[in-house]
């Protein structure tokens, strides 16, 4: 059987806004206003309470070296440090992350840690939140006072999780908090995360600090639906919409040139400042990769990109995501190639699925089908010289799905929301095996159709 190199990162991930609760304890932010907002969320549920990790720390911890999950991918909520968006710190925010820290290295896990996973302030929002170029000061003010405290103890950094979600599904498409729907808008809040992550990642380095720090990209290899060349320029369209838009600053300092032409038609660009491209492309440790799904595209005439997203035919999750581990193959070779072999660590994969509970236990067959094949996908990239190093399966446990709030369970361990009972799914002793013995086991049984 094949096998993950010795010193392969295993983990699990999770978000605040997503588990912790304990909203009494923090500052308002975009998802709690957005979650107020009818019609935005489904039956206009909240992270009020979540997995009420905020108070559980101590036994999803245990659970975690009960599993034998070696590292723990979390973020920190902005507004638990900064309730008013302002620079007068809670020092009770920064207790619970010390306390769950020092439960972390109790129980031997090793934490990697997310600045930004979209819970920003609602008082930095009023004042237009990523769409204000201010932000990018606040967001490096914020980062610096973690590092102050936590940066001799947490060794990986990741300054954002998926600015395209952030910026598209928030300013662009209306579907994320804060909710805005329109294209100049996304370009602007796109290019402020960008340049934050750039700031952040200089001072991490003026600090002197000598851990890791990267950035995570939600990615999806993009394939045309068919042979034409109407349908390869569209899948072009796509990726430069997903994924190079976002690639090839921080690599290349340049946005990608076919792309500038569509979005000139938008917007104007004042935006971009003089010095903001060396930032952006300030040299960085590790990508973090986000993988869930692929995309196929047709062209699709008088649509703004050109682009209609097609079926590719293949088996679907809860989320109507299509499942295509050669997808992640074919993009984690690409990213290779393209630019310049960087290091990767897959900071988020997963699938949600309709778990239920029967006789005590969660038997999620599809998932591990899911996680099996994806797995192998890696090892296909690993032999194939990406340098990939780690894993994070998305999620420890299930939790609020934003907009679609509890309804989709994207754990390896049932959350039970009415009583916070915590249930290992099988697919969880399932990746225990993997991540004690680097193999990937031939699932048990299988559900492809
Ligand atoms: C990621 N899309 O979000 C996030 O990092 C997690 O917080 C989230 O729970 C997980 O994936 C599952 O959704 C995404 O529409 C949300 O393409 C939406 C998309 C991609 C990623």
């Amino acid at each position: 059987m094949r096998r993950f190199p010795k010193d392969f990162a295993w983990g699990t991930a999770t978000s605040s806004y997503q588990i912790e609760g304990g909203r009494d304890s923090r500052g308002e932010t975009i998802w709690d206003q957005f979650a107020k907002t009818p019609g935005k969320v489904h039956n206009q549920e909240n992270g009020d309470i979540a997995c009420n990790h905020y108070n559980m720390y101590k036994e999803d911890v245990a659970l975690m070296k009960e599993l034998s999950i070696p590292s723990y991918r979390f973020s920190i909520s902005w507004a638990r440090i900064f309730p008013n968006g302002d620079r007068v710190v809670n020092e009770e925010g920064l207790q619970f992350y010390e306390n769950l820290l020092d439960a972390l290295e109790e129980s031997g896990v090793t934490p990697i840690v997310t600045l930004y996973h979209w819970d920003l302030p609602q008082a930095l929002q009023d004042k237009g939140g990523w769409m204000n170029r201010d932000i990018v000061d606040e967001f490096v003010y914020f980062s610096e006072t973690i590092f102050n405290r936590f940066g001799n103890r947490v060794s990986q950094w990741i300054t954002h999780n998926e600015p395209w979600v952030v910026t598209w599904l928030g300013y662009g498409a209306g579907e994320h908090a804060p909710g805005y729907k329109d294209i100049p808008s996304f370009l602007k809040a796109a290019h402020h995360v960008l340049l934050s992550h750039g700031e952040v990642v200089k001072r991490y380095r003026e600090l002197n600090f000598t851990g890791e720090i990267g950035i995570t990209l939600n990615l999806n290899h993009s394939y045309p639906a068919s042979n034409t060349p109407e349908s390869i320029a569209a899948a072009r369209r796509a990726d430069g919409f997903l994924n190079r838009w976002f690639l090839d600053p921080i690599y290349k300092g340049e946005y990608p040139a076919d792309m500038l032409t569509i979005y000139k038609g938008f917007s104007d660009f004042s935006f971009v400042q003089e010095g903001d491209m060396e930032t952006i492309s300030v040299p960085f440790d590790f990508l973090g990769i986000n993988y869930y799904s692929v995309g196929y595209s047709e062209e699709k005439k008088g649509d703004w990109l050109g682009v209609e997203g097609v079926s590719g035919g293949h088996r679907r999750t809860a989320m109507g995501w299509e499942v295509y581990a050669t997808g992640l193959k074919d993009l984690l070779v690409r990213i290779k190639d393209d630019y310049a072999n960087p290091v990767i660590y897959i900071t988020e994969n997963g699938a949600a699925y309709d778990d239920k509970v029967e006789n005590g236990e969660v038997h999620d067959p599809e998932r591990v089908e899911y996680l099996y094949e994806h797995l192998e996908a890696c090892l296909d990239a690993i032999d194939a010289g990406v340098r990939l190093k780690g894993y994070y399966a998305w999620s420890f446990l299930d939790n609020f799905e934003w907009a679609f709030g509890y309804a989709k369970r994207f754990g390896i361990v049932y959350v039970d929301f009415h009583t916070q009972q915590r249930i290992p799914k099988t697919s969880a002793k399932w990746f225990k095996q993997v991540m004690e013995t680097n193999e990937v086991p031939l699932p048990v049984s299988t559900s492809k159709n």
